[in-house]
Formats: structure tokens, C-alpha cells, sequence
């Protein structure tokens, strides 16, 4: 990796159910990496902690209130794009405030850890799928 290469944190979140399902998201039309699945999450802007993005961005994309106890990241995605490095903790949330509704025109569904490798998905986030396996069973 250069020095000039752009280096991008984005947080995102597992948000997993009482079944150890984990909520993913299907990037709109419009955006990069349209169709692929997601761990829900996006940019840390200027100024703010990430903890403050998670709750701003699972707001705005899902209409949900995550509180303090799943503020703490519990591992990181690493990848290289290729005019990018994307740095993205990954945040396990299982109480939130709500139920999470479509609020950005994406798709939402509720996935065993062990069926996310059959959903097409970000590189990013494909070497999570091994970490959430070990952490809620398949
Ligand atoms: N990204 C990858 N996996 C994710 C998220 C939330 C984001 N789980 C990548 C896609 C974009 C960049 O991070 O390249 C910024 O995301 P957004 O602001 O376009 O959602
Ligand atoms: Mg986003």
C-alpha cells in the first residue's frame, strides 16, 4: 500500500435476533457494490466516534436505536480497494430500540451465520462470516 492510499473507516454492525440470526442489507440500486448483502453500517464523518456513527447510521438506514452495551467492537474488516483501504469494526448488537424497517430502499433479511456465504457479499465483508460462525454457531 502507498502512502497516498486513501484510508476509509466505515462502522458496521451484526445486529443478531433471539434465533442468533444476524440482520444483513442489500445495497441499493445507485450505490457502489449495488445488489451485494451487508453487515449494516457506513462512513464515520468528520468529528465523530464511531460509536456515535453506528447509532446515527442504524438510525437513518433502519429506524432502530442501539444503546451503550453493544458500543464496543469486536473485531475489524480490512480491504484493499483499489483506490481505497477500508477499516471497518464490526459491532455485535443484540438489544436495540424498534424493529428494524427498510428506510433506504434496501432489501433486509434475517440470516443463519452459517447461510451467509450463499448470500453474494462486499469483499470486506466476507472474512466476517468465519468470526460470526465461531461467535453464534452456524
Ligand atoms: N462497505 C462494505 N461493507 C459494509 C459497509 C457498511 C460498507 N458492511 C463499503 C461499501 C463502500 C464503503 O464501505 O465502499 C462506504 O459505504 P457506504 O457509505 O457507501 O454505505
Ligand atoms: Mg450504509
Amino acid at each position: 500500500m502507498s502512502a497516498s492510499v486513501k484510508l476509509l473507516l466505515v462502522v458496521a454492525a451484526a445486529l443478531v435476533d433471539a434465533d442468533g440470526r444476524v440482520l444483513m442489507a442489500q445495497r441499493p440500486e445507485g450505490k457502489a457494490l449495488a445488489g451485494l448483502w451487508e453487515f449494516p453500517g457506513g462512513k464515520v464523518e468528520p468529528g465523530e466516534r464511531p460509536e456515535e456513527t453506528l447509532i446515527r447510521e442504524l438510525a437513518e438506514e433502519l429506524g432502530i436505536t442501539v444503546k451503550e452495551p453493544c458500543l464496543a467492537p469486536l473485531t475489524f474488516a480490512s480491504h484493499a480497494y483499489p483506490d481505497f483501504h477500508l477499516l471497518m469494526p464490526l459491532y455485535i448488537c443484540r438489544r436495540w430500540e424498534g424493529f428494524p424497517q427498510s428506510r433506504e430502499a434496501q432489501a433486509l433479511r434475517w440470516v443463519r451465520p452459517g447461510a451467509l456465504r450463499d448470500l453474494p457479499m462486499p469483499p470486506a465483508d466476507l472474512p466476517l462470516i468465519p468470526f460470526l460462525i465461531d461467535l453464534l454457531g452456524p
